[in-house]
């Protein structure tokens, strides 16, 4: 595929992307990668250091490789704020690799000399964690699998310990391991697991990994919402080329870097990466501000038939309902030096506004098991242990609890898409849901608002639940 059709007002790459050497393996190459990291290596390499490809890796199907492949890798991002949109393609990807049909090419990749980074997108449930115990997840089939053998790896850890283990037999040390998902501690969470698998198969592996490979937190921000066959058409009205991997996005992006590398990187601050000694309270605003108020408009916007973040919050109530959940999470932070959090929320409340995202509540809805503990259980946790009420982030977990149903207010049946689902489903009552995700914990006075709540939303629904809070402040 070539660039050169594209009209003027289209970024395009403009070095040799022969010349580009694959310095990147990331693992789960989603939209959320190619909006967010893959942008990042593009400045890399646009500024001259060639060492940054991405070799990218899906771990389920072969979709995106298949897309990516029949365009040589490159892909459009479109960004878009209200009217406007800007288009830029993106070379970085020089290919993509599909784990289950050939987890030892991946293994290979991640051992190979140029690769310094594996940087990944693979959603929470990816890091097959037993949340209550922080190990890996032993009931988990795969999980199983590769602490049995990992001659073809089938869980994420599993992959990284077998490709760090190439390393180790090659004497190539250096490499560093960046989690980019939305979970607390994510570097010291990956390490752990992919120790852990280590260890089961060789305990030097294990040390040797533990003494050499870097796994810094990070903090990554990008609203992303999935491609829809309408945003491929309106991007093929615009540039006259149809470009089936494109990823559509908004302006913000927020990287945020623990300075703990091992080997070499790009000159990440000098594109706009943020390198600090410590992620955690940036990583605890970011989830219990934005990601918790997205997962609270999921489900109460998703119960009331709102399919768009931005109708949500269009919506007067809408808006108390979010100020009030940031004035309870709020009270339990420690911003970072550099976060202004009056000014931080007002830019969230700006960015779920923004209607040209489209940005689905039923995508921010899945997989709410994995997403509540650090969202929403967290900061009622904190609340409750200095004795301070829960009221908006009590509703936003009881509209979990409802979601569960399957229908929405008017009556219209959806499937709960969760890794849990059946877990979910036969757990009755507020108790045994608050158990399933290891929230057992939470105290009688929280248990009661969520209850109280959910018993709201059965009786008169998600708008009337989402009113009767909208007085707080
Ligand atoms: C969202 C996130 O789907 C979700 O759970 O809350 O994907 C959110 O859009 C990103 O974390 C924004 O950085």
């Amino acid at each position: 595929m070539s660039t050169s059709v594209l009209p003027d007002s289209a970024a395009v790459p403009t070095y040799d992307r022969s010349q580009v050497r694959r310095g990147v393996v990331h693992l789960g190459i989603g939209a959320f990668h190619r909006a967010h990291q893959a942008t990042i290596f593009e400045a890399a390499l646009a500024a001259g250091d060639l060492r940054w490809g991405v070799v990218g890796v899906s771990l389920r199907s072969p979709a995106v490789r298949d897309q990516m492949r029949a365009q040589d890798g490159l892909y459009t991002v479109v960004v878009r704020d209200d009217d406007a949109a800007q288009v830029q393609v993106i070379g970085a990807v020089l290919d993509v690799l599909v784990a289950p049909e050939d987890p030892k090419a991946v293994v290979a990749a991640i051992g190979a000399p140029d690769t310094h980074l594996v940087t990944l997108t693979v959603t929470e449930k990816g890091y097959k964690l037993d949340r209550a115990s922080g190990s890996l997840d032993r009931t988990d089939a795969d999980v199983a699998r590769d602490l049995a053998s990992l001659d073809a790896p089938r869980t994420v850890p599993g992959l990284i310990a077998a490709g760090l283990a190439v390393r180790r037999a090659a004497g190539i040390a250096a490499i560093t391991v960046l989690s980019c998902d939305n979970l607390p501690h994510n570097g010291a969470l990956l390490r752990a697991g992919v120790l852990e698998i280590a260890c089961a198969h060789d305990p030097a592996l294990a040390d040797w990994i533990a003494t050499n490979v870097a796994f810094p937190a990070t903090m990554v921000d990008r609203i992303v919402p999935a491609t829809t066959d309408d945003d491929i058409i309106k991007l093929t009205e615009r540039i006259g080329v149809e470009d089936r991997a494109m990823v559509k996005t908004e302006p913000f992006l927020q990287w945020v870097v623990e300075d703990r590398f091992s080997g070499p990187r790009p000159d990440l601050a000098r594109f706009g990466v943020q390198l600090t000694d410590a992620v955690g309270p940036w990583e605890d605003a970011k989830l219990r501000l934005l990601n918790g108020a997205h997962s609270g408009i999921a489900y109460l916007g998703g119960l009331t038939g709102d399919d768009f973040v931005h109708e949500f919050v269009a919506r007067p109530e809408g808006r108390a309902f979010v100020d009030a959940l940031w004035n309870e999470s709020a009270a339990t932070l420690t911003p970072p030096a550099g976060l202004d959090v009056a000014s931080y929320r007002e830019q969230l409340m700006a960015r779920f506004a923004n209607p040209s995202l489209q940005h689905r509540t039923r995508q921010i809805a899945a997989d709410g098991s994995q997403k509540l503990p650090q969202r929403l259980i967290a900061p009622i946790r904190e609340r409750r242990a200095r004795g301070l009420p829960v009221d908006a982030l009590a509703l936003a977990v009881a509209a979990w609890m409802r979601w569960q149903a399957g229908t929405t207010d008017a009556g219209d049946r959806f499937v709960v898409d969760d890794p849990i689902a059946d877990r979910l489903a036969s757990a009755r009552g507020v108790d045994a849901l608050l158990a399933a995700i290891g929230a057992d914990d939470i105290d009688a006075t929280a248990r009661g608002a969520i209850a109280a709540h959910l018993h709201l939303l059965q009786t008169s629904g998600a708008r009337a639940a989402v009113a009767s809070l909208g007085t707080q402040r």
